[in-house]
């Protein structure tokens, strides 16, 4: 018959098609390690746009079950993830995602080779990148303040490429007080001996909740009241026959998306627990985590537009409308260019973060780019996660009603990008981290050293108090002076 019906959208390798970073990676790696990386990256690519891609698509119309009770009545809140998000954690594993930026083979470089990795990825992982991020920064936190025993046990598992051996990692600091301010964390930690403690206490957002180990914060018994008095411990869900040790699972949450990820409520009963750190020192020692997950985050908006904008530029080159495709209509071209710009910006801004990161990994950042990394990693994140939800909204739009309608999978996209601004911190906490690492820190001085930073002169002349009001906006001038010195670079 002759009857219309519509073409999808398609995709094909990620990498080959990714002109911004094969550039960029032509551009910042070594030839030493070029070939390597970018055979690597071209497998990975072809993978994204076929096995992983149908993996996330399964995974994601499967939402993870909480079951409580076993046929006698017996506790065990079993979480059953499907089989699809089980392959794509094996897959993270065998492609190294996590150990590529610990076994650093590549050096200084070794951070932008594995967020390269993880960009490709992430929008083809049914948000596995979420626990990956968790992990990355627990094996971080360990590697900088865990003693010889959790180095030679829980890293090993965290880096491992062995998908039998690799372990994922929750990071629990939400209570029903709150997430942004932890003051009120009313989980207790009572001290059996040494750095052993026993936990108890309900926290109200615990995602991969599947993972084998946990970072939390609790208040030693005793200690003072406030975040000052949190500190950081280790924790293991399940003893060696797999039963969960004295944790209950209350519920999974339902959410407006990442629905294969499993974001439960939980409460600890006496769960044993290893102090990190000091007492008292929680909140700084989670800063460890947290500022590597940023940047996870970070990669994981930008890779998501990218997804979003070779669907919308698959589709015009599919879809009519008075009588030429879309990418024909002068209109529709321009606006798609107009996301195409903001992508790449968000991207320079990101891939430079890494490139900090893996520099003062390995210990050859100066003192100043020790200070931007700081700084701008609340910057990249709040950035990009902002940028993200906009762009994902236009490129909806840009699939007409088809954009809408679930089956095309794009409806799910702009549900997706909204968490990038909420989690590991929201967009206002951020911009407020930001002014903290200008007073702690002297941040501007160092932002000024690098890059032409004379359009922020108007927010010097504020007080403490107007700069806490205006500090979005400085973040967003901050993000808009580096980007415009990289593009000079
Ligand atoms: C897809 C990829 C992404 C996957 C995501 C994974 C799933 C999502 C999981 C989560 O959402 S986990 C929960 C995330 N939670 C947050 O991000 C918390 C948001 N709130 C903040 O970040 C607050 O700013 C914070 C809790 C840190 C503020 O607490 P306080 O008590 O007001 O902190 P304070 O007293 O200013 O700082 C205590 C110390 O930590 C200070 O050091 P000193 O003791 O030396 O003075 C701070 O300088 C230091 N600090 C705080 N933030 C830091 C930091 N140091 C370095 N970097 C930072 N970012
Ligand atoms: P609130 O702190 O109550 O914030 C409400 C609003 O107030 C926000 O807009 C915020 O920007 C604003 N605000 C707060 N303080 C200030 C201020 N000082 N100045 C100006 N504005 C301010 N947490 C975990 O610990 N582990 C997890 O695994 C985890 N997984 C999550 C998964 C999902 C899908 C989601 C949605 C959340 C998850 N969280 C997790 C929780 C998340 O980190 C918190 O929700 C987040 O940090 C915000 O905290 P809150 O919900 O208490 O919001």
């Amino acid at each position: 018959s002759n009857e219309f019906f519509q073409d999808e959208a398609e995709l094909s390798n990620t990498f080959q098609a990714d002109e911004v970073l094969k550039t960029h990676i032509n551009a910042v790696i070594p030839e030493a390690y070029k070939k390597e990386i970018v055979n690597h990256l071209n497998t990975v690519g072809e993978k994204a746009a076929g096995e992983w891609l149908q993996l996330s698509r399964v995974a994601e119309e499967q939402k993870p079950v909480l079951t409580q009770f076993d046929s006698r009545g017996k506790r065990i809140d079993h979480i059953a993830i499907s089989r699809e998000w089980q392959q794509l954690e094996k897959a993270a594993a065998t492609e190294g995602i996590v150990a590529t930026a610990y076994e650093r083979r590549q050096d200084e470089f070794s951070r932008v080779y594995q967020m390269a990795l993880l960009y490709l990825y992430a929008p083809s992982s049914a948000f596995f990148a979420c626990p990956l991020a968790m992990t990355d920064g627990a094996a971080r936190a360990i590697e900088l303040h865990g003693d010889e025993k959790l180095k030679a046990h829980a890293f090993k598992n965290l880096t491992s490429r062995d998908p039998a051996k690799f372990w994922t990692s929750g990071q629990w600091m939400t209570e029903r007080t709150g997430g942004s301010d932890v003051s009120g964390t009313s989980t207790v930690a009572k001290k059996v001996e040494g750095r052993n403690y026993l936990l108890s206490g309900t926290k109200w957002f615990t995602s991969a909740t599947t993972s084998q180990m946990a970072l939390t914060l609790a208040r030693p018994e005793g200690g003072a009241e406030g975040s000052r008095g949190l500190s950081l411990y280790y924790i293991e869900l399940r003893d060696a026959q797999g039963t969960l040790n004295n944790i209950e699972v209350h519920r999974l949450k339902n959410k407006l998306g990442t629905d294969a990820l499993p974001t439960a409520e939980l409460t600890l009963h006496e769960t044993p627990a290893v102090l990190m750190g000091n007492e008292g020192e929680g909140v700084k020692r989670i800063a460890s985590v947290l500022n590597i997950t940023r940047i996870y985050n970070s990669i994981c908006a930008v890779s998501h537009m990218r997804r979003g904008l070779d669907l919308a530029k698959s589709y015009a080159t599919k879809r009519r409308a008075f009588g030429k495709l879309l990418v024909d209509h002068p209109l529709h071209r321009k606006t798609l260019e107009e996301l195409e710009v903001e992508f790449r910006k968000c991207f320079q801004l990101t891939f430079y973060v890494a490139s900090l990161l893996g520099k003062e990994e390995v210990g050859k950042a100066s003192e100043s780019e020790r200070i931007l990394l700081r700084a701008l990693t609340p910057i990249v994140k709040l950035y990009t996660a902002k940028k993200c939800i906009a762009v994902t909204s236009e490129v909806l739009e840009s699939f007409g009603g088809a954009g809408y309608i679930e089956n095309t999978y794009i409806p799910r996209l702009l549900r997706d990008a909204q968490v990038f601004s909420i989690w590991e911190g929201t967009t206002n906490v951020l911009a407020l981290d930001f002014l903290r690492a200008c007073e702690k820190e002297r941040a501007l001085e160092a932002l000024s050293a690098h890059f032409d930073m004379t359009g922020l002169a108007r927010f010097q002349k504020y007080s403490p108090e107007e700069q806490m009001t205006h500090a979005r906006e400085l973040a967003f001038a901050v993000a808009e002076s580096v980007i415009a010195g990289l593009n000079q670079v």
